[in-house]
């Protein structure tokens, strides 16, 4: 059987999800991201913002300046990730094969799909048009032969867009595009391909397989394989994301240990919430160090078993921050990641001998509660709360 593998982008996720849960906002300059006052990021923009030159990842004041009119939101995670569960439960409904990348984007493979739901493409405009119905929202659809050209064809259309690339199309469709628009051909590789008169996906693939090996490594080799359109990387239904984690820009830079470990509760608690409600588990926590210099550490230790309560997590953050941190250090930037993650069930328990079992099931019991909460009434209804003593209120964070 053919091959057939779908790649689907949502629209200005995060701003498109807004502007549907407000009308007011739709045909607006909508600007998702952090603050100006805590040095914040754009996380995405609108269309209608993108006309002004604001895109993701745009230091606030920039966008500001580019766009004074703007209207400008915060990030609200919590409704992101249930809008991508539910979108993740409408491809699940034409595919046990889907690997999702990010909350909006996922591969799907319908090789095996179309006997049952009809040819790819059907599934592709269906895929759509629910997408439109039950979460009134636009997607790009990417439809071809392997992961690179669904992924290439799904960016061909933005935004509503839906793009097939066939195997005899790829000479005309594929190769006359820039080799910037390659999956993971950054600025450095592209800038030596372009002074070697390389500037398109098509001379790539004619360049010396040799040569590119020599210059460029086994990266070489798999990039002129790409430009050719083989690509035999497999949708992993499994992959889950590597890590979750959490981190946070101050608004001011802060020097105090206890403050510093009351914010790193906080995250740790929200990256414990998000383990749960994905049915995963990790073994491995870091904690990541930013310093006004924006020289960054990052130190993790393993935990003997795999984990999502907190306890077990905060307690290695609290042992990583006695050991890499001084109290009096000027810090910009804190986070907490939760690495080497398992799914729930597919984690033999080990059980501990010495393990106070009747805490322990205290513990999973109230995780349980808060999740069920949180699940049901949204956002952070509760969460754990840890004493800010001795520290003067109005210097509390906002
Ligand atoms: P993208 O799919 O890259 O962007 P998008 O969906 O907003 O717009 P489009 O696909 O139509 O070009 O990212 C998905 C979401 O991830 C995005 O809505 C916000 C978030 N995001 C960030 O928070 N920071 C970033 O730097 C990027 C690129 C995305
Ligand atoms: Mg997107």
């Amino acid at each position: 059987m053919k091959p057939a593998i779908m790649h689907v982008d949502m629209d200005a996720f995060y701003a498109a999800i807004e502007q549907r849960d407000n009308p007011e906002l739709k045909g607006k300059p909508v600007i998702v991201g952090g603050t100006i006052e805590s040095r914040g990021v754009v996380s995405t923009a609108s269309y209608e913002a993108r006309k002004y030159g604001v895109h993701s990842a745009m230091a606030m004041t920039e966008a500001h300046r580019r766009c004074p009119d703007g209207v400008y939101l915060p990030v609200d995670m919590q409704k992101y990730r249930r809008v991508s569960r539910q979108l993740m439960e409408i491809f699940h409904r034409f595919t046990p094969d889907v690997e999702a990348i990010s909350l909006d984007e996922a591969f799907l493979d319908l090789t095996g799909s179309q006997k049952l739901f009809g040819p790819a493409e059907e599934i592709g405009m269906e895929i759509k048009r629910l997408i439109r119905e039950e979460l009134q929202l636009t997607a790009s659809v990417g439809l071809s032969y392997n992961k690179f050209l669904a992924k290439l064809a799904s960016d061909m259309d933005k935004p509503d867009g839906f793009y097939r690339i066939l195997p005899e199309e790829l000479e005309e469709k594929v190769w006359p595009l820039p080799i910037r628009r390659m999956m993971g051909v950054g600025g450095k590789t592209s800038q030596m391909l372009e002074q070697m008169g390389v500037t398109t996906i098509g001379q790539l693939a004619k360049v010396n397989t040799g040569l590119l090996e020599h210059l460029l490594g086994k990266q070489g080799v798999v990039m002129h394989q790409v430009a050719n359109g083989i690509d035999d990387r497999r949708v992993e239904p499994v992959r889950e994301s590597k890590s979750v984690g959490r981190e946070t820009t101050f608004p001011q830079d802060i020097c105090e240990q206890y403050l510093l470990e009351t914010i790193l509760f906080t995250l740790a608690d929200d990256v414990c919430h998000t383990l749960r409600i994905s049915g995963l588990k990790g073994k491995t926590v870091s904690i990541k160090i930013r310093y006004p210099d924006f020289r960054s550490i990052t130190r993790a230790v393993t935990l003997e078993q795999y984990t999502s309560s907190f306890e077990p997590v905060f307690a290695a953050v609290q042992d990583l921050m006695q050991h890499n941190y001084k109290d009096g250090t000027a810090v910009r930037l804190i986070g907490v990641t939760v690495s080497n993650l398992k799914k729930d069930d597919q984690i033999v328990e080990q059980q501990d001998l010495f393990q106070d079992a009747t805490a322990q099931n205290r513990q999973n019991e109230l995780n349980k509660v808060m999740d069920k909460i949180n699940g049901k009434y949204g956002g952070n209804t509760v969460h754990r709360a840890r004493k800010l003593t001795g520290w003067d209120k109005n210097r509390e964070l906002s």
